[in-house]
């Protein structure tokens, strides 16, 4: 703790920290459930819930109790040893998804990079893909992650650009494109698809319905494996534990992370089956924190607290019961609403597509959220002219009522300003 105002620790952060960031100006110091607070006191409700990783709501009791009492016992080994909580927790987690093995990671774009060279690797020892000719296919406008291979999988220039050399072996398709995808699968060198059931950084891009369906049925026929990256959607954020059981399909490999350990340390884990899991072998993949003990006792206790809290379900109905108030405020400004569970967008129409030239590269989706923030409500602008919303799935009705009813304020204060 310390006694510095916000803009001297904004301050701190400008001239000691790298600039790769431009956040919101405010500065929380304290959250809890659905709600963080700024330094000065002042409270809000969190429609960001750091990126979906705090689906349990900030500091749940029972997560961090978990934690506190195994930090006090044991907290990492390395996997040059065993440790008592590695098996148990990869007995809980597999048979509540539903697969034969899982291969503990520490951050998202660790689980991509796993599913990535577990797909490589089953694609020469099983499927019998020529020496390092596999590809990759991905949807564009993913987004996985800042390292080399996630970047050069995407098709943000802002995330690859002046980043190269890239990763080779990596095709890209337009998303929600069954066609597009099988007209890559003519490539017998496709060792897999990897794809976000519904895409977030892009703006919470809802497929069509029956596209996974689709994607499952086309990777099968041409014997390439279905790697869904549920880090953003999964953990009960869409309003099912996993945003593929919307469509009751499993994929052969499942990226998680985030809300692994409600938001409470990096967590992530690839699933899949023996067939393509025991493809590596010991030595050939790893890290020193990836299933530590301390993660296995957080992970554990995140995945009850949502089954047994019946999060996913929670989900489901207020973000039914948000999505329909949102768009009853029939704003002008507002063009669409879309999302499923509390992974939602409201997407603000351009100042082209309206009679006011109120908004100019996002400046009115900027302003909008800074007012929202002045009355008690975060969210953060994502491309632009798209603001996400999706709080801690833990909210209740009055809640989204009390969410919405800021929301309808700060558009009408912004424009008021900006017409
Ligand atoms: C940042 C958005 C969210 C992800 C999916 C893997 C990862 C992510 C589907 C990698 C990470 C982040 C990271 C964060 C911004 C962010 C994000 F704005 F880009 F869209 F969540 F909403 N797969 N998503 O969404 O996980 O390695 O970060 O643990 O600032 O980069 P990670």
């Amino acid at each position: 703790m310390n006694n510095l105002s916000a803009q001297q620790i904004i301050a701190l952060e400008e001239k000691y920290g790298a600039h790769n960031y431009h956040p919101l100006p405010v500065v929380l110091a304290k959250g809890k459930g659905v709600h963080v607070w700024d330094v000065d006191g002042k409270q809000y409700l969190d429609f960001l819930s750091s990126y979906s990783a705090v689906n349990q709501g900030h500091c749940h009791p029972r997560i961090v109790k978990a934690m506190q009492a195994q930090a006090e016992v044991l907290t990492l080994t390395s996997r040059a040893f065993h440790s008592n909580l590695l098996g148990v927790y990869m007995e809980y987690i597999t048979q509540l998804l539903g697969y034969d093995k899982v291969l503990p990671m520490n951050t998202g774009v660790e689980g991509g990079e796993t599913a990535f060279k577990l797909a490589r690797r089953w694609s020469y020892d099983v499927k019998g893909v020529e020496k390092n000719k596999a590809v990759i296919i991905v949807a564009e406008n993913n987004f996985w992650g800042r390292s080399i291979a996630a970047i050069s999988s995407s098709t943000d220039p802002s995330s690859y650009g002046g980043f190269g050399p890239y990763v080779p072996g990596i095709v890209k398709i337009p998303y929600n494109n069954v066609v597009a995808l099988e007209e890559a699968l003519q490539d017998k060198n496709v060792a897999a698809f990897m794809v976000e059931p519904i895409q977030g950084e892009a703006g919470v891009v809802v497929p069509d319905a029956g596209y996974l369906t689709k994607v499952r049925e086309l990777c099968t026929k041409y014997n390439v494996l279905f790697i869904a990256d549920e880090v953003q959607t999964g953990i009960a954020r869409t309003g099912k534990m996993m945003a593929c059981d919307h469509e009751n399909i499993k994929p052969d490999i499942l990226v998680l992370g985030k809300a692994l350990s409600g938001g409470t340390m990096p967590v992530s884990a690839v699933l899949a089956n023996d067939d393509i899991m025991l493809c590596i072998k010991p030595g050939e993949h790893g890290s020193t924190f990836g299933g530590n003990p301390l993660a296995c006792a957080v992970a554990m206790e995140s995945l009850k607290v949502i089954v047994e809290e019946k999060l996913a379900e929670n989900s489901e109905k207020m973000g039914e019961v948000f999505r329909t108030e949102l768009r009853n405020l029939n704003h002008p400004i507002i063009e669409l609403v879309r999302g499923k569970g509390l992974l939602n967008a409201m997407v603000i129409k351009t100042g082209e597509e309206t009679e006011h030239n109120w908004n100019t590269d996002g400046e009115l989706a900027w302003n909008l959220c800074l007012k929202m923030r002045d009355n008690g409500l975060l969210a953060k602008p994502t491309h632009g002219n798209i603001i996400r919303f999706a709080p801690p799935l833990v909210i209740t009705e009055a809640q989204i009522h009390e969410a919405v009813s800021i929301i309808k304020t700060s558009i009408d204060q912004t424009v008021s300003v900006a017409v």
